[in-house]
């Protein structure tokens, strides 16, 4: 093979980047993997910065950033629910960074910012409730499920599925909205008696809905964005908010302390944070989240999050590393150990 042969092979070799290619980013990323792609591959389109991805759900990655915290590995986390992000910032694992975007997002994103003395941002948020495959539950004479208390009907027993929250942030809101909503004692009652109607805790937090559109569980505690995903992808999947309110998630975003690409980290966050970048949910991703861009119009057929019944989740609180680590452990002792 000639030069002009290897030249030509090389281009072919070579992903799509733009002719000077700057460095690399390492990207945490705890939203789908169906997101964190075209995420990835839109920022090296944009920047030519390669980027080197791991998904994992979000309790799963608090994990590697802490194991990893004498040797960072990742330069910028990017999605997954906001508690850990929060409880990541309180443990100074992440840093304080300010774009000049911060003044283009809702409150909510902002909020998320100013409470963690920047080390974290909204960059999209999603209400809490329940998904069903309504075919399922129609076969099985089982009543759509519309409010919290409407779980603990002996006919879901075995139906329903929920994720691990030691692993999944989705999980983790569903025990902290229920202590919100209810007081801690009640909600830890309401969780032990839902406990014998769950047949999986799975780790990841969307698994419970993929499993509800696949027909292999009636009922999932899930986002509701997820469940009207499936349901815009065909399956029979029907959502509700509940009846007695609920709560919900900011996604975040954070820059890990002693980030190896920090120039990049920063041009990231910078461009994660326009609306062309979070655009991408739902051209590329078919995402229905609300983004945290005041310039991203809802997508049709996205939950909308201002007529939901929402509480005032504590973020401050439920983000706190020493309370989510109490909360966890006595869910671990008081609910996962118990038999179905
Ligand atoms: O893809 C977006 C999304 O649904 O994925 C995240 C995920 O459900 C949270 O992951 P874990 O529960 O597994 O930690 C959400 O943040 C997001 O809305």
């Amino acid at each position: 093979m000639n030069h002009r042969h290897l030249a030509l092979a090389a281009a072919f070799l070579l992903p799509a980047l733009p002719a000077a290619a700057q460095g690399q980013l390492n990207l945490y990323c705890s939203a789908t993997l169906e997101w964190c792609q075209p995420i990835a591959r839109g920022f090296e389109r944009e920047t030519g910065i390669r980027v080197n991805l791991t998904q994992k759900s979000t309790g799963e990655m608090l994990a590697q950033i802490r194991s990893e915290a004498r040797n960072p590995r990742g330069d910028v986390w990017w999605g997954g629910t906001g508690d850990p992000h929060v409880a990541a910032g309180e443990e100074n694992l992440t840093q304080l960074h300010e774009s000049p975007r911060i003044a283009e997002l809702h409150d909510w994103a902002q909020a998320q910012w100013r409470q963690t003395q920047g080390r974290t941002v909204g960059v999209y948020a999603s209400v809490l409730g329940f998904g069903f495959n309504t075919e399922l539950i129609a076969r099985r004479n089982l009543p759509a499920p519309r409010c919290w208390a409407d779980l603990l009907n002996p006919a879901y027993r075995g139906e329903i599925q929920m994720a691990n929250p030691n692993s999944s942030g989705t999980a983790y809101i569903i025990i902290a909205t229920l202590v919100q909503m209810m007081g801690e004692e009640p909600a830890f009652d309401y969780l032990k008696r839902l406990h014998g109607s769950i047949n999986a805790y799975p780790r990841s937090g969307t698994a419970p809905i993929t499993a509800v559109a696949r027909g292999e569980t009636a009922l999932s505690l899930s986002f509701v964005h997820n469940a009207a995903e499936e349901a815009a992808a065909g399956f029979p999947v029907g959502h509700a908010v509940p009846c007695e309110g609920t709560g919900y998630e900011i996604g975040s975003m954070s820059i890990i302390r002693g980030a190896r690409n920090l120039p990049a980290a920063q041009q990231f966050y910078h461009w994660a944070l326009s609306a062309p970048a979070q655009i991408i949910a739902s051209q590329e991703a078919k995402k229905l989240q609300t983004m945290a861009n005041r310039g991203v119009p809802l997508t049709d057929g996205a939950p909308n999050m201002a007529t939901a019944r929402i509480i005032d989740y504590d973020n401050a609180r439920f983000g706190a590393s020493a309370e989510r680590r109490r909360l966890l452990a006595r869910w671990d002792r008081e609910v996962g150990a118990l038999p179905r």
